[in-house]
C-alpha cells in the first residue's frame, strides 16, 4: 500500500494521529501538498461520504474521520497556502434564525470541506441578512441553509428572497437541508438545490461550483 491509500485508509478509520503523521512524511518526502490532499485525505473521505449515504456508516464514524480529516488538511494547510492552491469553491453556511441545531450542519460542513471546498461557518440562529451579506463580502458561490423545526424552515424562504432583493441571486446558488425539509419545499420557495443527507449536499455544492467556474 502507498502512503496515499494509507493516508486514505486511516483516514476511513477515524485515526486522526496517524492520518497526521503520515501526512507530514508524505510532505516531507517532497510529495506535492495538493497530491496528498487530492489523492489521499480526499479520497478517504469521499468512501466515508458514500457509506454514509448508504447507512454503512454512521454519526460517529463520519465525525471521527471528519476529524481526521482535518488534522490532515491542518498540517498541509501551510504548505498549500504557500504554494497558491486555490478552494475548489467557497461556500457559506449555517442553520437559520431561531434554530440551535447544529450537528447536522456540522457534518455538512466537514464533508463540504472534504470535497476541498472553503466553507465559512455562520453557527447557528443565523438571519436571513447574515447569509447574504456573507455571500457578497466573501464571494461565496453558495449559501447552505439548514433547518431542523418546522417553525424554522420557513426562514429558507427569506434567505431566497433577501438574495433577490439584494440582486445576486443570479450569481449564487441556495442549497437546503434539515429533517423537516424536502424537494417539494425546495421548489416551493424557489431555492436551488435540496439534498436530503450531508454527503449528498457535498457532491451537489462541488458539481455546482465545478459549472461555475
Ligand atoms: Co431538538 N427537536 N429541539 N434539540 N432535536 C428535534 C429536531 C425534534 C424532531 C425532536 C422531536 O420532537 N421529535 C423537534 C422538532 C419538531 C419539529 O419542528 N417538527 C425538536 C424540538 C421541538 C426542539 C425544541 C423546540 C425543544 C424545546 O425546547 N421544546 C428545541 C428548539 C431549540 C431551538 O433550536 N431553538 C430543541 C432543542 C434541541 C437540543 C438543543 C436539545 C438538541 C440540539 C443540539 C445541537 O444541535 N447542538 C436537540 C436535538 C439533538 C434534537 C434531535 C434529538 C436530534 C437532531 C440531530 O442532531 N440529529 C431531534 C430529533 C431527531 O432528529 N430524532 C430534535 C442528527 C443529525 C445528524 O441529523 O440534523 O437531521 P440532522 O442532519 C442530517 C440531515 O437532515 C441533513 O444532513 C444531516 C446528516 O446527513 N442536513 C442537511 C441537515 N442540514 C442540512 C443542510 C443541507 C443538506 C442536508 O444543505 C444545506
Amino acid at each position: 500500500m502507498d502512503i496515499l491509500e494509507e493516508i486514505s485508509e486511516n483516514l476511513q478509520h477515524g485515526k486522526a494521529k496517524v492520518v497526521k503523521e503520515l501526512v507530514q512524511q508524505a510532505v516531507d518526502s517532497g510529495m506535492a501538498p495538493e497530491t496528498v490532499l487530492r489523492e489521499g485525505l480526499l479520497p478517504g473521505m469521499s468512501v466515508i461520504g458514500e457509506k454514509f449515504k448508504n447507512n454503512e456508516v454512521y454519526v460517529p464514524e463520519v465525525l471521527v474521520a471528519a476529524r481526521a480529516m482535518n488534522m490532515g488538511a491542518q498540517v498541509l494547510k501551510p504548505y498549500l497556502e504557500k504554494a497558491g492552491v486555490k478552494a475548489a469553491g467557497r461556500v457559506c453556511i449555517g442553520t437559520v434564525q431561531g434554530d440551535l441545531h447544529d450537528i447536522g450542519k456540522n457534518l455538512v460542513k466537514m464533508m463540504l470541506e472534504g470535497k476541498g471546498l472553503e466553507v465559512i461557518d455562520l453557527g447557528t440562529d443565523v438571519a436571513p441578512e447574515t447569509f447574504i451579506q456573507t455571500a457578497i463580502d466573501q464571494n461565496c458561490q453558495i449559501i447552505c441553509c439548514s433547518a431542523l423545526l418546522t417553525t424554522t424552515m420557513g426562514v429558507m424562504a427569506d434567505v431566497v428572497e433577501k438574495a433577490k432583493e439584494a440582486g445576486i441571486r443570479d450569481k449564487v446558488k441556495i442549497m437546503i437541508g434539515g429533517a423537516p425539509v424536502d424537494e417539494a419545499f425546495c421548489e416551493k420557495i424557489g431555492a436551488d438545490k435540496y439534498t436530503p443527507d450531508a454527503a449528498s449536499a457535498a457532491d451537489a455544492a462541488a458539481a455546482f461550483c465545478a459549472e461555475m467556474v
